[in-house]
């Protein structure tokens, strides 16, 4: 049966703002503090969307959440009318509020692992909501992820949707942003990869220094068991601690994969040649491209700064395959003599489109941070709610929307602003009528 790939790329928020709330993530912290426009960064995101939409691709819209998040301020013993609360917490502390106002869901890579039907037991396709629980900003996310991936993938014959993880640092899940799977076809049964930073458990495993290591061994081996994935066509392996603490916060900052092509850098993992060697075994395919990005290429620290491997790789109509990557990779002199070599190379990947999506960049978020992929059947892509797939009027309702709703300069300080949270839920009413959602966030219950 005919499989295809459709990417979810979340819509920046109203809220959008830098507040430097991710410690291992370079550009959050050096860009906090500045300020943000939530209105370019939407249309950012949209563009990107609509461009691999006319490129023939699939294309879905992921709703964002309900911010500033005042039940979670009341949750932590702030009382009052909103405006209160939301004064109350300022003064406390402004970073706690900028947490409880972050626009962090656009980050969809984020949202869930996904488990394909080819892949599973059962035949479903399944989703876990990613507990995130190594941020608290990030933390506030997995309840509403849910609600709405239910209100986009709503038939349980095809559907199979899991409660997030328990949420605490034994059990700490980044979702499909340490998530990767190789295929032949997208119907074909692929290798699911998981990678960790390290044991929840086990603290005798290596473990970065520096910086935090957010996903854990035993959530990628509960999210495995949960999905009903055979250990034939599982893989896990463990993420260099070393570039965790250079920056690589998630694995999808340092390696990509799309159907038979794998491109990783030569530091991303702990022990790069079993690791290979296991995969080659599992891949059910004719041929497994590893594309090695060496160090002399490519240093560590230009993979993090333009986000090389934050690129998505897609599979076009003629069965050739692009890599949509942000303008960073064209103004970093090694990335692009590797980009050009890249595509004129032996593999599939033959052609390269750059993005300005700078408003995420700044907060570390890039073109494959922004979405979620979800491979389907057509039968499935039928069951999926119809308002959530791109089309060229939905594009144009989704722009009239962003520009009618949302500021184009936010400050921490404007945080605080009670006007703020009405035209954040004013706005969120209106779209998830638009994306036919149904009462998906807590406003509305
Ligand atoms: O979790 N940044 C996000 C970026 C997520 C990128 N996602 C993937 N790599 N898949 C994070 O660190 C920064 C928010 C702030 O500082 O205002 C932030 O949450």
């Amino acid at each position: 049966m005919k499989s295809i790939e459709v990417n979810f790329d979340g819509l920046v928020g109203p809220t959008h703002n830098y507040a430097g709330l991710s410690e291992g993530n370079v550009a959050s912290l050096s860009n906090a503090t500045e300020s943000s426009n939530p209105k370019s960064a939407a249309l950012q995101g949209l563009k990107k969307m609509k461009a691999l939409h006319d490129m023939g691709l699939h294309q879905g819209v992921f709703a964002p959440q309900e911010r500033p998040d005042i039940y979670s301020l009341k949750r932590l013993g702030f009382q009052g009318t909103d405006a209160q609360i939301l004064a109350a917490a300022y003064k406390a502390s402004p970073t706690l509020l900028a947490a409880c106002c972050s626009a962090s869901s656009m980050w969809t890579a984020n949202a869930a692992t996904v488990s394909p039907s080819a892949d599973t037991m059962d035949q479903k396709l399944h989703f876990t909501a990613a507990n995130l629980a190594n941020k608290f900003h990030r933390s506030l996310e997995p309840e509403t992820t849910s609600n709405i991936l239910k209100a986009m993938f709503v038939d349980d014959k095809y559907f199979q949707h899991h409660q997030h993880l328990n949420d605490n640092e034994h059990f700490g899940d980044e979702g499909a942003a340490n998530h990767t799977r190789l295929c032949q076809g997208y119907g074909e049964q692929g290798v699911e990869i998981f990678t960790y930073g390290r044991s929840g458990f086990n603290r005798n495993k290596p473990a970065p220094t520096k910086f935090p290591a957010r996903q854990t061994l035993e959530a990628s081996q509960a999210i495995a068991r949960l999905h009903g994935l055979s250990a034939d066509n599982t893989v896990f392996v463990q993420q260099n601690p070393e570039v965790i603490d250079q920056g690589v916060f998630h694995n999808d900052v340092i390696a990509v994969g799309n159907q038979n092509v794998f491109l990783y850098h030569e530091q991303a993992y702990l022990n790069t040649a079993l690791f290979k060697e296991e995969l080659m075994g599992k891949f059910a395919g004719d041929k497994l491209h590893f594309l090695e990005v060496s160090t002399e290429q490519v240093s560590i620290k230009d993979a993090v700064n333009s986000y090389l491997f934050n690129t998505q790789i897609v599979t076009l109509k003629d069965n050739s395959m692009a890599i949509i990557a942000p303008t960073h990779c064209r103004d970093n002199a090694s990335v692009y003599d590797y980009l050009q070599s890249l595509t004129t190379g032996d593999n599939p990947v033959n052609h390269v489109e750059f993005f300005d999506v700078n408003e995420s960049m700044k907060n570390g978020g890039g073109p494959a941070c922004l979405r979620l992929r979800v491979a389907m059947t057509e039968q499935e892509l039928g069951a999926v709610n119809p308002d959530c797939l791109l089309t060229n009027a939905l594009y144009t309702k989704l722009v009239a929307w962003v520009n009618t709703h949302y500021r184009d300069k936010l400050l921490i300080d404007d945080l605080r602003d009670p006007q703020l949270l009405i035209e954040s839920r004013t706005a969120l009413d209106e779209l998830s009528q638009i994306l036919s959602l149904g009462s998906v966030y807590r406003f509305q219950q």
